[in-house]
């Protein structure tokens, strides 16, 4: 017999013979009292004696719960449960059920809203922000259950892998009503410093016996910015997952792509593929003048210039805009210039889906120049 703990039941037995099962406890379902059972055959098994005959059920192999065959014999309980009784030899044995517990739900709770940083992304259970240049400082989800209330003792959080819960400081539940409420968490409390991949997961069941509780996630990207010598700082919204392409900063290393170049991997900046903007930026040591810039494209079967982008100047307070791209065919280089501006930063800022159309989800760059 192989005996584990279930997530949302007491305990998992795995049955090949006849096992009596004694002395189990189910104090953490508040009273509800239930086994999930495997077996390959009939099984008897030995309950408490605390339970009530008549009231211990099981679910059977079209999914409804029935009475099980109980006999009391000298004070002993046993139930008889037939492996053809049961579907695919896997059942659910409840041996008492409080009065505010639905036995009839399957299904976990369900998003209303998840919101980031007042941003609503509707009922979803992920949101993936793409890369990000700041994390973000909060973020809620609403949540609900038709049939059941919610079960705050198993609300989880975890933020890049490490464990919260509900008494921890900066996760709040607002308890709207039995079945309903909003799980709040105060991210710029609980993140510490961005990963280059972020994940914050928030877990919460209710009282019924689904298979698993609603799990949420947020996820984000971040590149940390580099450094080049002469001290301007180079940033970009995300890098690809993908290896090979970790050194995006061979935009500005002087090496263009073209059709003899090989593999972009190691001389391109390739953003995350996602729906989200991307951008590049040049920070200055000093404020400078800037007349215009060029991007030169990576090569992979064709040059993947972008579509369209904004080219912005920081004015101390705000992005400005120096050009406005739309509507732009493949070629190596594209070069564009504007009225002089002195300025301590260029940011080219790609809006969503607007890269290479083989690729609109991605910016894709060689070199990037700036003069
Ligand atoms: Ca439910
Ligand atoms: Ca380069």
């Amino acid at each position: 017999m192989r005996t584990t703990i279930a997530r949302c039941l007491p305990l998992l037995l795995t049955f090949t013979a006849v096992v009596a099962v004694t002395g189990l406890s189910a104090q953490e379902h508040s009273a509800l009292v239930a086994y999930r059972l495997q077996t390959t055959g009939d099984v008897r098994l030995t309950v408490p004696t605390s339970a009530n005959p008549s009231a211990v059920i099981f679910r059977d192999a079209r999914d409804k719960w029935q009475p099980a065959d109980v006999q009391v014999t000298d004070g002993v309980m046993q139930v008889k449960l037939q492996a053809d009784q049961l579907k695919s030899g896997r059942t659910i044995l409840v041996l008492q059920v409080p009065s505010h517990v639905n036995l009839d739900d399957k299904e976990p709770p369900e998003v209303i809203a998840f919101t980031v940083d007042g941003r609503n992304y509707g009922p979803v259970r992920r949101v993936a922000l793409g890369g990000v240049e700041f994390a973000p400082r909060h973020m809620s989800v609403e949540v609900a259950d038709k049939l059941n209330s919610l079960r705050t003792r198993t609300l989880r959080v975890t933020v890049n892998s490490r464990p919260y819960r509900l008494r921890d400081a900066g996760i709040s539940f607002e308890r709207y009503g039995p079945r309903h409420g909003l799980i709040s968490v105060e991210l710029d409390k609980l993140m510490g410093d961005m990963r280059a991949e972020n994940n914050i997961s928030v877990i919460i069941d209710d009282y019924g016996l689904t298979d698993g509780p609603l799990q949420c996630t947020l996820s984000f990207a971040h590149a940390p910015e580099h450094r080049l010598d002469d001290g301007t700082v180079l940033s970009v919204d995300s890098v690809t997952s993908a290896s090979g392409w970790d050194e995006w900063w061979v935009i500005a290393d002087g090496e263009k792509m073209d059709q003899t170049s090989g593999s972009t991997a190691g001389k391109t900046w390739l953003s995350q593929e996602n729906g989200e903007p991307h951008w590049v930026r040049m920070t200055f040591p000093e404020p400078r003048e800037v007349s215009g810039i060029r991007l030169w494209w990576a090569f992979y079967e064709t040059y993947r210039t972008s579509v369209a982008y904004e080219i912005q100047s920081w004015d101390g307070e705000k992005w400005v805009s120096l050009d406005k791209i739309t509507g732009q065919t493949d070629r190596q280089c594209s070069e564009h210039t504007f009225e002089p501006v002195t300025t301590t930063a260029i940011r080219v800022w790609q809006p969503s889906l607007s890269g290479h159309p083989g690729r609109a989800e991605y910016m894709w760059l060689s070199e990037f120049e700036v003069f």
